[in-house]
């Protein structure tokens, strides 16, 4: 009887549970590395972030899909692995939409159920129909509407390409007609310098690949004509996302929404306000955390101030492991320190070891959350379902395949998060589970740390025979000592879970070619 009675008080705390609709907040850092938040061991103060964690729930085995950017940002929104799509590698500025619109992302899938939605930052998904050429001087669509955000001030892809304009509702945002904008990533369009034509121009030192057409005294990737009135200043980026996503939120504080925040830090080129400038030790890399950790807690006081503070569930993690050397002279190598951007862990963005894809990784729901340290394995892959089970509402049935409904384990009142993950690099993938991690059999490319793009250099192939890498992630964080000889069955379980989920993968990784690099 007595047991019956607590069955009873559990299902009826979780209907409870799934019948709210708190607000939901992504805030995506980019390339914030495991090491680089204050409460997982980092020396930049990020004050704002360590109070939420300490609100909610901090994980120690929370994962991007993905090691770079355009991957883990389409997993985030998809919930699917992004080894599925061909598209979802590193992309240029003009490329176009990679998310099928027949395909509801978690945004669409909020605004159909009652959520006001918006994106705030860096979209890097693509822009326009792979059939017709972007025009970027008209509608630039499908983009962030099309796949569900009702809302939208973003760039086309990163700080580092171009265009450097930002892009409102579909349309760029202070166009002049009178002064078009055009890219191309084969060849030069206009006149305007570049860095390599005028390295006198620059602010910043880049390296050939970032030497193109100069914005801001910044030299970027691709090159652009006109869109003079339209070009966007470095050092008023991370205000002008903020504000926006504060406007947002003020605006809906009476409805639930869904923000996806989504600053350029910590991406290179790393110009942030003069007011950041010199805010920590460790140059611009730190001084852009510092500006992370205070567009946390902006967008926290007006959480508090619109009394939603409680009423909303916030996740902060990063799209990928960090970088100190990314194509600009930011002393970034020079200046680290003792800090140590990936924690623990070996390797950062790029990267299959463990630091390119494990992240800082923080649930909050304050409140709500039993607050904590998890060591539960979760990924950014499941929080569509997640959210889902949160609002108790199915997933459309041709989204979020890859994902695990584990909000039991984000708001931290279970222990267990997903048995295994798949980890992925430039297309090539890993597996953990428990305290295993294997990297299949066939080529290993890794970016060395320091280098020009002069001639093909920078990058590093090894070939791994079989079985593959075997290691014990907690008596060898660092992933040195391979003991696939020495435990062939784990090896086999391994190589089933590739089968299962990967089958194409299952015969060993391929060699990388350059768009798979990201060139
Ligand atoms: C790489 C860029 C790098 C960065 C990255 C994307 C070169 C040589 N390097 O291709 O600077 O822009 O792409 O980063 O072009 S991400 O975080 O958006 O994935
Ligand atoms: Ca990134």
């Amino acid at each position: 009887m007595k047991k019956k009675l607590l069955i009873l008080v559990t299902a009826f705390t979780a209907c409870a549970a799934v019948a709210e609709k708190p607000n939901i907040i992504f805030i995506y850092g980019d390339d914030i590395g495991y090491g680089d938040i204050g409460c997982y061991g980092g020396e930049v103060n990020t004050a704002a972030i360590d109070a939420l964690a300490e609100e909610g729930v901090r994980f120690t085995g929370g994962y991007c899909t993905a090691a770079t950017c355009t991957p883990s940002r389409y997993s985030l929104l998809t919930g699917e692995y992004a080894f599925r799509n061909k598209g979802a590698q590193i992309l240029p500025g003009n490329a176009p939409l990679i998310i099928d619109p027949s395909r509801p992302t978690i945004a669409a899938f909020l605004r159909d159920n009652g959520y006001k939605t918006m994106l705030s930052g860096k979209w890097h998904l693509g822009l326009g129909s792979p059939t017709e050429p972007l025009d970027w001087n008209g509608e630039i669509k499908p983009g962030p509407k099309e796949v569900g955000f009702e809302q939208s001030f973003h760039m086309a892809a990163t700080a580092d390409r171009v265009p450097s304009v930002y892009i409102k509702d579909g349309r760029v945002v202070n166009l002049d007609a009178s002064d078009p904008i055009q890219v191309n990533y084969q060849e030069p369009v206009g006149t305007d310098p570049t860095g390599i034509s005028h390295p006198q121009l620059l602010k910043l030192q880049a390296d050939e690949q970032h030497g193109k057409t100069i914005v801001n005294g910044v030299s970027r990737i691709g090159w652009m004509s006109g869109g003079n009135s339209a070009r966007f200043k470095d050092e008023d980026m991370a205000d002008t996302y903020l504000n926006k996503a504060v406007d947002f939120i003020e605006a809906n504080k009476e409805d639930p929404f869904f923000l996806y925040f989504a600053p350029n830090e910590n991406h290179v080129p790393r110009v942030v306000h003069p007011r950041f400038q010199g805010a920590t030790s460790l140059g611009p890399r730190g001084d852009a955390l510092a500006v992370f950790d205070w567009c946390v807690g902006r967008l926290v006081q007006t959480l508090k101030e619109a009394g939603q503070y409680e009423n909303t569930l916030f996740v902060v993690s990063s799209d990928n492991g960090p970088v100190l050397f990314d194509g600009y002279w930011e002393a970034g190598i020079e200046r680290q320190g003792t800090h140590d951007a990936s924690g623990p862990w070996r390797g950062g963005k790029y990267s299959r070891w463990e630091g390119g894809t494990r992240v800082p990784f923080i649930v909050t729901w304050p409140g709500k959350s039993k607050p904590g340290i998890s060591d539960a394995i979760v990924s950014q892959v499941d929080l569509y379902a997640s959210v889902a089970e949160l609002i108790g509402k199915p997933m459309p049935k041709n989204a979020g395949q890859d994902g695990q409904p584990l909000m039991g384990a984000f708001l931290g009142e279970e222990l267990d998060g997903r048995e295994y993950v798949i980890q992925e690099a430039l297309t090539q993938i890993a597996v953990r589970k428990g305290n295993w991690k294997y990297v299949p059999p066939g080529s290993v490319t890794e970016r060395l740390g320091i280098m020009t793009w002069k001639k093909g250099s920078g990058w590093k192939e090894t070939k791994v025979e079989e079985p593959g890498l075997l290691f014990h992630l907690t008596e060898d964080p660092t992933e040195e000592n391979n003991l696939a000889a020495v435990y062939p069955d784990r090896v086999e379980e391994m190589k089933a879970i590739i089968q299962q989920v990967a089958p194409e993968k299952a015969v060993g990784e391929k060699g990388l070619n350059k768009k798979q690099l990201g060139f």
